[in-house]
């Protein structure tokens, strides 16, 4: 599904409103100063840098009252994904490697909306210390970065939110639960439990925590995710499904990548983190990844530069960085 030459294509997402703390919104630039085009080129991709999408709402987008309460900033989050969600799905279309860089993770609203509807054989890896599959009523933050799989798997009804209506007008198929894999857990809600546990017993949602890292180790897990996924790593391209990876940067441990909004102890070390990037594109199949929820305004500025370079290093295993 990846077309020659092997072209990357770099589509911005600064998106911040998807939770409380500004700062999320600099990352693209960020990673890009920090030097991922000419990482990228070393690695043998072509790169199609396609600037950042707008992810600002309409006039009186970003007052949460304008919105609702229950998912705050719905009509901001629900532009900026809509215009994310063409640009990706667009870029998707054409046989390109689609790597959006966050922004909050409400981001993986448009982008999974958008490879979903080029690519919907799609399997996502969810690499995050936390769910993301509240729905307006569950979220104990109404934060919409703990909800973007709730209305991408079709558990909430998005024609309820406000800016979301796009969603349920646009032919993007269902995300199914045996499609998704979590690696990193470690702060769930009580309502996301609910939901996980329902998941797993009723569809065999493969949901890792990170006692499964400590029993298993990485390499396991990650074996065993892709292989719920059904993608496995034989590396070969023309066959089976299309693999995205989600990640979210506070799936590693903060004393790793301090500079994020929501930092929860015990996360996955340095290595882990690469290797869940490394198992990722083994698989020969992946196509497409997020990189979300770096915030460079929250530590001092040598802890913000290292989680940028986490972020660059483990968009560069993903696509394909070996150590031999
Ligand atoms: N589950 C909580 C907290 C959270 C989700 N995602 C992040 N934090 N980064 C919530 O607000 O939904
Ligand atoms: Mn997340
Ligand atoms: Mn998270």
């Amino acid at each position: 599904f990846l077309t020659s030459p092997r072209t990357a294509a770099v589509i911005g997402a600064p998106a911040m409103f998807g939770q409380p703390l500004a700062g999320t919104d600099k990352s693209p630039q960020l990673l890009r100063e920090a030097g991922l085009h000419q990482n990228l080129a070393a690695l043998g991709w072509r790169v199609e840098e396609m600037g950042d999408v707008d992810m600002t709402g309409p006039p009186g987008g970003a007052d949460p009252a304008a919105a609702g309460g229950d998912a705050r900033h719905s009509l901001a989050v629900g532009a900026g994904c809509r215009r994310l969600s063409e640009a990706v799905f667009e870029k998707a279309a054409e046989g390109k490697f689609v790597l959006t860089l966050g922004g909050d993770h409400s981001i993986a609203l448009g982008t999974l909306a958008g490879v979903l509807r080029a690519r919907p054989d799609t399997r996502v890896l969810w690499c995050d210390a936390h769910a993301d599959i509240n729905s307006p009523k569950g979220s104990p933050s109404g934060n919409m970065h703990g909800m973007p799989l709730s209305f991408v798997m079709g558990l909430s009804d998005p024609s309820t939110v406000r800016g979301l209506e796009w969603l349920c007008e646009t032919d993007v198929p269902v995300l199914r639960p045996e499609r998704i894999a979590y690696v990193g857990l470690r702060d769930v809600d009580v309502y996301e439990r609910k939901i996980l546990h329902r998941l797993k017993q009723e569809h065999g949602l493969f949901a890792s925590t990170m006692q499964d890292v400590d029993r298993l180790g990485i390499g396991r897990v990650m074996e065993l995710a892709l292989e719920a996924l059904g993608v496995t790593g034989n590396g070969d391209e023309e066959k089976g499904a299309p693999l995205h990876l989600s990640f979210d940067i506070d799936a590693v441990d903060p004393k790793v990548a301090p500079a994020t909004g929501t930092v929860v102890r015990g996360g996955l070390n340095y290595r882990e983190a690469m290797y869940v990037a490394e198992s990722c594109v083994e698989t020969g199949r992946l196509g497409s990844m997020d990189m979300v929820e770096v915030n460079a305004d929250l530590t001092e500025p040598s802890a913000a530069a290292e989680t940028v370079q986490l972020g660059l290093v483990a968009v560069a295993s993903a696509m394909g960085s070996r150590i031999l």
